[in-house]
């Protein structure tokens, strides 16, 4: 529904949302937009925003016979990914944001993003988008409300949440709901002609946080993380201040449900640092016969303690925000298969038969074609097609292999968590933890190799705790602290189907550097030893540094791993291990007095047995 001037927005909303009217009157106030288009979420809504961009030049719309209902988008060069150190958690002190988080503080952050936004929507739209982070009335799901001056982010948004109004009308008068303020920061002067991207230059870039409110403001950015707030903004950030609150996890992981021969499915979350291959495990197919991988999500879970003491998780997302490049028939079929049809496309190559393309898409590159930023580009020109953060976003329903359980409102129980990262030396392919506390302290000690994926230097250990360094909205010492605090209730209400914690680490090498282990669908053979040992099977055995595989307890049948690649990837390295302890000190040293006791301990409790 559109209303033509801003003042008029309460008498023509599709709600009675007294809060939610008169915040969305005081924000077009501030912002004075031409528009506001309250979202219904239907089909026609989406066809028309599309067909608004395509019709101005800015999206470049596909071959429709090879890519059905797809489109493309090309951002502007400053605008191409997530700016961590333009996110900020605006908490009221800064401890509270604690060491790994951006701090400024509120009231001065306000002003100056009150200042910005101030006409910042002139000559636009500003787009209502009611959405619901999980299925809409799921216990676990949670309302936001996007307010939006780009049709690009409504269209994502149709695609990664649940829109429209059906999430109102969930909503009722009443209702509590995460306010979330974007703009691309881009105000239009009468008659001006809009650019390809709007967006503002990097040093007025804000994305910004304010945990006590449970409110997020974005200004500036059209990308990504930085301008689909439910994503990383709520359904981490905030949601992960919510979960310390109200007693659940929001973690930064993807669900798979993993179906034995025998018929009987497990769920795993796992978390991983960027480049560590998320979303191709969430949809793997595994190299081994009679096992079967189902994907419920592919970077968020939302986990409650249900009645029965198990731990329930829904992924609060309806699509995936992929990678394009190096997404290959190899690396993730499912995922090709996935964008076939529907789905958006941004910074990819556009071919010259108008279809996309992608470095190590596992097809010969177009003889001719457009990269991403819009220049004629050859195989041979010397320079990358494709943007390195290109995406896809499709819509989850789409994924072949999609879990039947996906949209449960109960969710799934949890059997496993796995934690990883880029290790090539010290940490064995699967390591057991011995307790959830041990667990929570490998959780927290989750390191990778950086890769040329990102800034900085490449080959060193980043420590990015359960891979959520960049995503956690309070203070990391609390959210070790939290995560022992779910253990113990969780052991206090069902200790036998308390999940049960892995390290996994699929990139050790060889002392010659070589990968000692294939990855891809073969982790399917690490995934079997998890519900082995879930099912309390005696494959593992006890060391210094947790439950290992016993020799022979990986099933590499069929596998031509090199003469002794799975003893040397299931190796107690001690001296490694001594390494590794004094960098997770050094690690630890940060949080001060808010790292929990019990970590401590764990560490210590390592050290002494290493010996
Ligand atoms: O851009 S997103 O934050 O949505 C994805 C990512 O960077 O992991
Ligand atoms: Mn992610």
């Amino acid at each position: 529904m559109d209303t033509a001037a801003p003042s008029s927005a309460p008498m023509s909303a599709p709600t009675k949302h007294a809060k939610l009217l008169a915040w969305v009157d005081e924000i077009a106030k501030l912002t004075k937009p031409a528009k506001i288009h309250w979202c219904d979420g239907s089909q026609a809504e989406y066809d028309l925003c599309q067909k608004q961009l395509i019709d101005a030049g800015i999206g470049i719309p596909l071959d429709q016979t090879k890519r059905p209902g797809c489109v493309l988008f090309r951002s502007d060069p400053s605008d191409v990914a997530r700016v961590e150190d333009r996110t900020y958690i605006a908490a009221r002190s800064k401890d509270e944001a604690g060491p790994t988080n951006n701090w400024i503080d509120p009231v001065a952050l306000k002003q100056t993003m009150l200042d910005l936004y101030d006409g910042c929507m002139a000559g636009r739209t500003l787009y209502v988008i009611p959405f619901s982070m999980g299925p809409i009335g799921s216990p676990i799901s949670k309302i936001g409300i996007e307010l939006s001056d780009s049709p690009y982010v409504v269209m994502n948004m149709r695609i990664m949440t649940r829109i429209g109004s059906a999430v109102l009308k969930q909503l009722g008068d009443t209702g509590e709901f995460v306010p979330c303020l974007h703009s691309v920061g881009a105000p239009l002067k009468p008659g001006e002609v809009d650019i390809k991207w709007p967006c503002a230059p990097i040093e007025k870039k804000y994305i910004a946080h304010f945990p006590e409110e449970r409110t997020i403001w974005s200004y500036g950015s059209g990308y990504g993380g930085n301008a689909l707030l439910g994503k990383k903004c709520f359904a981490l950030r905030i949601a992960s201040v919510q979960a310390r609150d109200e007693g659940w996890l929001a973690e930064h992981m993807l669900i798979l449900a993993l179906t034995s021969p025998e018929n009987k499915t497990y769920y795993v979350a796992a978390a991983f640092p960027s480049a560590c291959g998320k979303t191709n495990l969430a949809m793997m197919h595994p190299a081994i016969p009679g096992w079967k991988v189902r994907t419920v999500g592919d970077d968020i879970a939302w986990m409650r303690i249900g009645a029965d003491g198990r731990l329930y998780a829904v992924n609060p997302e309806a699509g995936f925000f992929g990678v394009a490049p190096g997404t290959s028939k190899k690396s993730n079929p499912n995922a090709l298969t996935t964008c076939e049809k529907n789905t958006i496309f941004t910074n990819t190559v556009l071919t010259s038969d108008g279809d996309v393309w992608w470095e190590d898409m596992g097809v010969p590159p177009p003889a001719h074609g457009t990269d991403w930023e819009g220049k004629p580009w050859t195989p041979d020109s010397g320079r990358k097609g494709a943007h390195a953060n290109a995406r896809f976003t499709a819509p989850a329903s789409q994924c072949p292999v999609i879990d039947p359980e996906w949209e449960n409102p109960a969710g799934v129980p949890i059997s496993a968590f796995l934690f990883g990262g880029r290790r090539p030396a010290t940490i064995p392919l699967v390591n057991e933890a011995l307790s959830w506390e041990h667990g929570v302290f490998l959780g927290s000690a989750t390191g990778s190799e950086t890769t040329a994926a990102n800034i900085g230097a490449v080959g060193v250990i980043r420590r990015d705790p359960f891979a959520m360094l960049p995503f956690c909205g309070y203070n990391m010492g609390d959210y070790f602290a939290h995560w022992l605090k779910i253990g113990a209730a969780l052991r206090a209400k069902a200790p036998a189907t308390m999940p049960k914690v892995f390290f996994v680490n699929w990139f050790r090498k060889s002392r010659d550097g070589k990968f000692l282990w294939p990855g891809y669908g073969d982790n399917a053979r690490v995934l079997k030893y998890v519900v082995e040992r879930v099912e309390g099977k005696d494959v593992g055995v006890k060391t210094p540094v947790g439950i290992i595989p016993k020799p022979g307890a990986i099933d590499v049948s069929g596998l031509n791993l090199p003469a002794g690649a799975i003893e040397e990837l299931t190796r107690v390295d001690t001296a490694g291990w001594k390494q590794e302890v004094d960098g997770v000190a050094e690690f630890y040293a940060k949080f001060g007095n808010r790292l929990p006791a019990a970590l401590k301990a764990e560490l210590d409790g390592l050290r002494q047995r290493l010996g």
